[in-house]
């Protein structure tokens, strides 16, 4: 590796000049940085954060854990790695994950191209040189060839918009920023907002530590039980004795997760039949419930079926029917929200030091330096908690003052949502990757295997360029409108659009509502990619540009 920093050229005045720049050290970044030195190319990363970890290292807030399990939720590229590492639980906490990543970049020796505290601001294509020009914190500079975004899905904090938010006088945290040094809520009398999957995580283990906690609920959640515990030896066996194998299978799939697929369609059975299969896999745990039939999101009426299963657990699980009622979603499908799951969630309000405050029937009208205030009065807390969410897919993307060809702003570009070819590259951002961007299937997905396949597919797109003498690579237009109006197709045939969801960008006020991931499946997506690369990048356009990259056509 020592020949690849020698090959970082030092051209662009003050800054260093690189084959290709990386944004994030999250799993995406850690595992591009990898694929890329093995190409043999000047690379850096630059990362905002002080250490590696990407969503793992922001979101560190009490209950923080993973909701894909962590046998699957993890890298498969290296099969001593995926054999050496031991995951404690069946989903693993937020700490085990990020000490999961800390070993990946200690593994393989990562962190020498990793420039941490580093926020890129700007990214402007520079025509005359075919390459990026970079500006960093402190008005330091740098150029890149190739210009990687693995900036994460879910990375851009979402404050709410709530007039008096700086006024009040206690602490606020948000679960997407939370503090590195632990926070003491003993004896405090803590309020949060928001009940989506941080909430919902987050709310049964800050009840045990605060003396007393309000819950502010705009819109209810469905939750299944994810029935964690700690990993027995048999499953991990199990799962190792055939973990390539396995690894493959779940490309395969339409989330890149194996679950236990009902074939049927939820209204071909009958409703006891119906009954005693959803009750068997809420039992289980996990996300496997929403594939109890093959139709739950395509069939309102399929669909009603496992809402109104869960309504009914949730009626038996929360004491008081009052609260019950509140916290029962009604009115949108049941998974066109991100599925959420916990570990005794509804519990949790029966004990007499929870509230739940509806903010459908009372709305908060202030943050005050006491406390919240809602139309029905005021109530003073020692700490806000804010699990407000993420201006999720885009959000990320769009902080970075990206310019491509011809002075086109990326801001400007996606106005009316993201346009963004196979969700790798937009077109008029020529060199520019997006991992896991929208219009992939990024985060309906296991988010590692969908990674893995766009870190793959670039490593192997920069290495094409490299031995056919090509510095540039670009989208092409009708190829980009051609795959927006696919995602957009296909989404549509789901019940997902029918959602208020950050899927759609709804969250944000003034966001477009657009549904940004790509529901056609990991399997059928990843086969797509493949065809694209082996038809000599279908729909991209290849230049030799300026100046030297790889090796030259003779
Ligand atoms: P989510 O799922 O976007 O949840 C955010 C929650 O915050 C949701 O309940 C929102 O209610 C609520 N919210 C947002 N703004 C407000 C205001 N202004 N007032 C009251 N309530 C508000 O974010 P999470 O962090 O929980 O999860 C994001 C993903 O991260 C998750 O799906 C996993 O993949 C990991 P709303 O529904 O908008 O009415």
């Amino acid at each position: 590796m020592e020949g690849d920093k020698a090959a970082v050229r030092r051209v662009d005045g003050p800054g260093e000049s690189l084959d290709v720049v990386i944004v994030g050290a999250g799993f995406a970044g850690l595992y591009m940085l990898h694929r890329v030195r093995a190409l043999g190319l000047s690379v850096r990363v630059y990362e905002a954060g002080s250490d590696v970890g990407g969503t793992w290292y922001w979101n560190r807030y009490p209950g923080a854990r993973c909701d894909v399990e962590s046998m699957q939720y993890s890298y498969s590229f290296d099969e001593a790695l995926q054999q050496d590492w031991r995951w404690s639980e069946r989903f693993a906490g937020q700490p085990e994950i990020l000490a999961y990543a800390n070993h990946v970049a200690d593994r393989f020796d990562l962190r020498r191209d990793i420039a941490f505290d580093t926020r890129i601001e700007a990214a402007h294509w520079d025509e005359a040189a075919s390459s990026w020009r970079l500006s960093l914190p402190a008005g330091r500079r740098a150029a890149a060839r190739f210009l990687v975004l693995a900036t994460g899905c879910l990375s851009a904090a979402k404050m709410p918009e709530i007039p008096g938010l700086g006024s009040f006088a206690g602490p606020v945290y948000h679960t997407g920023t939370w503090p590195r040094d632990p926070v003491d809520f003993a004896g405090k009398r803590v309020a949060v907002i928001g009940t989506g999957s941080s909430g919902i995580q987050a709310i049964p283990v800050l009840a045990e530590e605060a003396s007393h906690l309000t819950v502010y609920q705009r819109t209810p959640n469905y939750s299944l039980p994810a029935g964690n515990g700690p990993m027995t030896a048999e499953y991990e066996a199990g799962w190792k004795r055939d973990y390539v194998e396995r690894r493959r299978l779940a490309r395969t799939t339409k989330s890149g997760t194996i679950y236990e697929f009902g074939t049927r369609s939820a209204l071909a059975v009958d409703a006891e039949e119906r009954s005693r299969e959803y009750a068997a896999r809420w039992a289980k745990g996990g996300a496997n419930f929403m594939h109890a039939f093959n139709d739950l999101a395509l069939s309102q009426e399929a669909n009603d079926t496992a809402a109104e299963f869960v309504r009914e657990r949730i009626a038996g699980l929360v004491e008081d029917p009052r609260k019950a009622a509140i916290l029962s979603p009604r009115d949108y499908p049941i998974g066109t929200k991100r599925i959420c799951l916990d570990t005794r969630y509804f519990e949790t309000f029966n004990r007499d030091d929870v509230d739940l405050v509806d903010l459908r029937a009372d709305p908060i009208e202030a943050i005050t330096p006491r406390g919240v205030r809602t139309r029905s009065g005021e109530r003073a807390f020692d700490a806000l908690v804010l699990a407000t969410g993420f201006d999720a897919m885009t959000g990320a993307l769009l902080a970075i003052d990206l310019t491509g060809r011809d002075g086109e702003r990326l801001a400007d570009k996606w106005a009316a949502g993201p346009r963004n070819h196979l969700g790798l590259m937009p077109a008029g951002f020529p060199n520019l990757f997006t991992i896991t961007g929208p219009g992939s299937p990024s985060v309906l997905s296991n988010v590692i295997v969908s990674i893995e396949q766009h870190v793959e597919w670039i490593a192997g797109c920069l290495g094409y360029l490299k031995d056919h003498g090509y510095a540039v690579i670009a989208s092409e237009r009708d190829a980009e409108d051609a795959w927006v109006a696919h995602v957009n197709e296909v989404a549509h045939r789901t019940l997902y659009p029918r959602a208020a969801s950050w899927y759609m960008g709804a969250n944000v006020p003034g966001k477009p509502r657009v549904f940004m991931p790509y529901i056609g499946g990991v399997g059928a997506y990843r086969e797509h990619c493949a065809t694209v690369a082996a038809k000599g990048y279908e729909g991209f356009t290849l230049e030799h540009g300026i100046g030297r990259y790889g090796n030259p056509t003779p």
